[in-house]
Order: C-alpha cells, then sequence, then structure tokens
C-alpha cells in the first residue's frame, strides 16, 4: 500500500521492483547464454538500436550486399508486428527470422535465443545482425548477449538526442548518425551530436552515413568488418 497517499498502489519496493529484478535476471540468464552459443559457433552478434523509422533496415539494406562476400550473415528483426522488414531482408537472399513482439516495446535475450534457434547457427554464419524494435530507450535495459551495440540515430530526430536519452548511447559501441543528406535542410548541427555522443560514451565509435548518396558508409563498412573479425 502506498504510505505517501494511501491509495491502495504498492509501494516501489514492496512488488514493482522485485518483478522487475526478476525479469531482468531472467535477460542477464538468456543473454549469456545467446553469448556462449554464438562463441561456440564463431559469430559475432550485432545489436542495431535507434527510434523508429531512424533507418536501421536501409542501414542493413546497405551493409548487407557490401559484406555478403567476406562474411556468412543472418538477421534477426524485432517490430510489434508485421514481417514488412523481414520481406525487405529476404530481398537481400540472407536467412532472417522476424520477432513480432505484439506490444513489447523491445526485445529481450530470451526472444533472440529462440530466434537463433530457428536460424539454425550450425550453418555456420559469420555474422548475425539483430535489428531492435525502434526505441531508444528500453532496449537499452535488455541486452541480448551482442558483442557490439550500434545506435543507429537520423538527423531528423534532432541533435541532442545523445545528452537527452544517454543510457542507451552509454552502452554502445558505435553511433550511426544516418540521412546526413538532410542536414541542409533542417537546423541540425554534427559537431554538437558528434561532442554529445562523445561526453556520454568516449568509446563509440561515431560514423555519418546517406542511404540516399552512400556517403560515409565505407567507413562504418570498414569498422563492422574489423568488430566481426574480433576475435574474443
Ligand atoms: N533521406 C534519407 N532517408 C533515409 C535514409 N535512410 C533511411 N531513410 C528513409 O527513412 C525511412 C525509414 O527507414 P527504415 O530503414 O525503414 O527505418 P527503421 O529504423 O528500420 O524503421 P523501423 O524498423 O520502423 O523502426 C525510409 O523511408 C527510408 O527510405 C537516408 O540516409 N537518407
Ligand atoms: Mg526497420
Amino acid at each position: 500500500m502506498c504510505k505517501e497517499c494511501g491509495c491502495g498502489e504498492p509501494e516501489r519496493n514492496e512488488e514493482i521492483i522485485p518483478v522487475a529484478r526478476e525479469i531482468l535476471e531472467e535477460n542477464t540468464h538468456y543473454a549469456l547464454h545467446n553469448k556462449e552459443h554464438l562463441r561456440k559457433h564463431g559469430i559475432v552478434m550485432f545489436n542495431l538500436v535507434g527510434s523508429p523509422g531512424a533507418g536501421k533496415t536501409t542501414l542493413l539494406e546497405r551493409t548487407i550486399p557490401a559484406l555478403r562476400e567476406e562474411f556468412k550473415i543472418a538477421v534477426v528483426e524485432g517490430d510489434l508486428e508485421t514481417q514488412n522488414d523481414k520481406e525487405r531482408i529476404d530481398r537481400l537472399g540472407v536467412p532472417c527470422y522476424q520477432i513480432c513482439t505484439h506490444g513489447a516495446c523491445h526485445l529481450d535475450a530470451k526472444m533472440v535465443h529462440h530466434a537463433l534457434h530457428e536460424l539454425n547457427l550450425d550453418d555456420s554464419f559469420d555474422i548475425v545482425f539483430v535489428e531492435n524494435v525502434g526505441n531508444l530507450v528500453c532496449p537499452a535495459d535488455f541486452p541480448l548477449g551482442e558483442d557490439f551495440r550500434v545506435v543507429v540515430l537520423s538527423v531528423p530526430e534532432g541533435d541532442d538526442k545523445p545528452e537527452k536519452y544517454p543510457k542507451i548511447f552509454h552502452g554502445s559501441d558505435a553511433v550511426v548518425l544516418t540521412k546526413i543528406d538532410l542536414v541542409p535542410h533542417l537546423d541540425f548541427d554534427v559537431e554538437k551530436c558528434r561532442r554529445g555522443a562523445y561526453q556520454v560514451n568516449p568509446k563509440a565509435k561515431f560514423f555519418e552515413v546517406s542511404a540516399k548518396t552512400g556517403d560515409g558508409f565505407q567507413k562504418y563498412l570498414d569498422w563492422v568488418r574489423w568488430a566481426a573479425k574480433t576475435p574474443f
């Protein structure tokens, strides 16, 4: 019972926090299991996080054709509903499993565990790209067992996002600023955004790309190549 106003709601410490802790502990258990599973098969997993429409699938549509000769790639797509993103990835001819969360605002490690089994890792993949549900908040609390977390941020979202949503940037390995072709049309200060990202997380790489013009992709692809070959 809430002591502040006696409204009958449970106090945070009474019920809500233990339930949340249980959920996070279960996630940690599956994330570690996923990591072990991936290690055993020599696979590197990337978790792409970012707001709805930031350009995550478009980034994959650029990345996969550029790397498919060098690496055997599979994709896990996460959305609340629809197979739309899976259909886009299917057109590239790489295996893809779509998770529909039916309302949940993030993927969790158990969902990804199931997806990895559906993809059949014995098929000797080198890279699994996971596209998380579009959300700049909740995926930060649910590691999936990935080796690298990539925040995909787009110019129309505004240059202050690293400062306003630090948690997701804090645990990331790279920030990919997409839609830089739109900079001339919007009040977006690339340097301010880069500084904000650096202040939150000095270790994260910062890339600027445009899927429309292809600008900046080479540097990002070189980083993905490097990351995929990192020995663990
Ligand atoms: N101008 C411009 N548009 C882009 C760029 N990248 C993506 N888009 C457009 O942005 C829209 C959203 O792109 P998606 O790749 O579907 O975004 P997403 O992050 O996968 O979206 P959800 O999966 O729904 O969260 C599409 O209309 C893309 O064509 C870019 O670099 N420049
Ligand atoms: Mg998408």
